[in-house]
Order: C-alpha cells, then sequence, then structure tokens
C-alpha cells in the first residue's frame, strides 16, 4: 500500500474534493484484499452490516440492492481488511489530505456492481452519517479495472465546498441531487477510470455517482469511510444498532473503539 502524498496532491484534494491515485496496491495487494473480501461476503450471507450493528438485510430484486452488492464493516470479521483500513500509515495519509489531527473508522464497505447493475445516483456521503463534518472522507479501492463501460466512479470537483447536508436517497432518478443543488449541473465531472489497484479518495460532501455496469463482468471495489476525531452523534442510525444509538446523545463524541477504532492521531 503506498501511502506517500506530495504537497500539490494535498493542495489538488483541497481544492477539488476528490483525487485518484494511480500506484496504490500492488497486484498481490489487490489479490490478498480480493480474497479477503469474497470470503467475508460469503460469510456474511444476507446480512448488510458485519459485526455488532443495523441488522438490515439484504431485499432482492429492490432496485437499491441492484446497483451494488453492499457489505459493511468486514473490518469486524476480517484480520485481512482490518490490517489494511486500521493502518496508521493510510490514517496519517488521509489525515494529511483533510488537514485533520486524527482520524477513527466510520465503516469500511465493499461495493460490487454485478454485471449489468443499475447505475449509482448522484449523492454526498456525509449527510447519511451519524455525525456531521466538514472533514470526513473515503477511500475507493479499484479491485477490478473500473472503466465507462462497467460503472467507474465520477466526482463533481468543487462540489463540497458549497454543499450543505441536504441529500437524497440513492434511487431511481440518477439527478435528484441537483434539484436540491441547481449551483452543481454545471459542474464537469472527474471521470475516475481506474486500474485495479488505484483508489480514489473523496471528501464526505463531494457529490459522486457512478453509470450502470454495461458488461456481463462484475466491478468490484474495496472502501472505507472515516471520521475526525471529536466529532459528536447527530440523532441519525444510519449502520449503528438499536441498541448502541439507545446508549448515544445527540452530541456524544463519537469514540467507541470496537465501533470507531482510532486509527491516527497526531497526539
Ligand atoms: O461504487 C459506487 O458505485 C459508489 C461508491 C460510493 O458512493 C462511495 O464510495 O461513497
Ligand atoms: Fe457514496
Amino acid at each position: 500500500m503506498n501511502t506517500n502524498l506530495t504537497q500539490e496532491q494535498i493542495d489538488k484534494y483541497q481544492r477539488d474534493g476528490c483525487i485518484v491515485f494511480e500506484e496504490f496496491l500492488t497486484e498481490d495487494e489487490v489479490e490478498e484484499m480480493l480474497k479477503a473480501v469474497s470470503e467475508s461476503v460469503e460469510q456474511m450471507g444476507k446480512q448488510k452490516v458485519a459485526g455488532d450493528g443495523n441488522a438490515e438485510m439484504v431485499e432482492e430484486d429492490s432496485y437499491y440492492d441492484s446497483v451494488f452488492l453492499q457489505r459493511l464493516n468486514l473490518w469486524k470479521i476480517n484480520d485481512t481488511i482490518k490490517k489494511y483500513f486500521l493502518s496508521p500509515e493510510l490514517g496519517e495519509m488521509l489525515c494529511k489530505l483533510e488537514g485533520i489531527d486524527g482520524i477513527r473508522v466510520w465503516h469500511d464497505q465493499t461495493l460490487q456492481k454485478p454485471p449489468w447493475a443499475n447505475p449509482t445516483a448522484w449523492h454526498l456521503d456525509n449527510p447519511y452519517w451519524s455525525f456531521h463534518s466538514k472533514n470526513a472522507l473515503s477511500i475507493w479501492i479499484a479491485l477490478d479495472d473500473a472503466t465507462l463501460e462497467n460503472g467507474c466512479l465520477h466526482y463533481l470537483p468543487g462540489s463540497h465546498k458549497i454543499a450543505r447536508y441536504d441529500n437524497v436517497d440513492i434511487g431511481e432518478n440518477i439527478s435528484d441531487l441537483f434539484k436540491h443543488y441547481p449551483e452543481f449541473r454545471s459542474i464537469e465531472p472527474v471521470v475516475a477510470k481506474m486500474k485495479a489497484g488505484m483508489a480514489g479518495v473523496h471528501n464526505g460532501l463531494s457529490a459522486h455517482g457512478a453509470g450502470p455496469n454495461m458488461t456481463p463482468y462484475p466491478r468490484r471495489a474495496m472502501t472505507c469511510a472515516y471520521m475526525p476525531i471529536g466529532s459528536r452523534f447527530n440523532g441519525q442510525k444510519n449502520i449503528l444498532s438499536d441498541e448502541q444509538v439507545a446508549k448515544l446523545k445527540v452530541g456524544d463524541v463519537l469514540d467507541d473503539e470496537q465501533q470507531n477504532p482510532l486509527v491516527w492521531s497526531a497526539k
């Protein structure tokens, strides 16, 4: 895993709210991650969130579950996934990109567009989560080549600077987000085509989406969302279980090591 950064990359990320790293995982690391992801997905069956957490199950034939196969918090059941996403080197890299002094895992997720999958409607990530922050971010690692044909990501550069916490579901109307943000309509998207092993990082308020998979092959990715240290519960359940939510008050700092492990901190 190559976590080196140049000042130019930091400046670009802070300006655009998105960046693609051309050499992130080696071929061997992609193999290792693919094996770990496949084993975890198999182990989870129709359960969406591993370990303690929201008990949601996959709904066969729903529109959403035909956008991608989605399984979350694999780090809780797989040591290889844990090794990568809880690695302090990665945490430090992400903190440098955001200019923050510490970071915790929010949730990881594998997002796999099966053959002929629906597009991923334009959306923002952070408004779904149980804390609000302008410095939350996600890393999206391509485990297959992500192409225009199979549904690579597209980002709207600079959208993170004007986004609020209004959002849409990832529904059937790919452009619903633009009803809330007419100012996004004229932004030229960045097309994030990636070879397997490349990675994109996007801010939690950056608008992004993906096309359909128009091929008979899967488009698999492994991603992880991160929360700046000190972030506070905003009352939204998201991936938390009812028991976890019952123990929280709006305004509590989210610092449960079993749920949101500290990955890196400057102190
Ligand atoms: O993989 C996709 O199609 C969507 C990815 C996404 O929304 C994310 O990583 O936040
Ligand atoms: Fe997203």
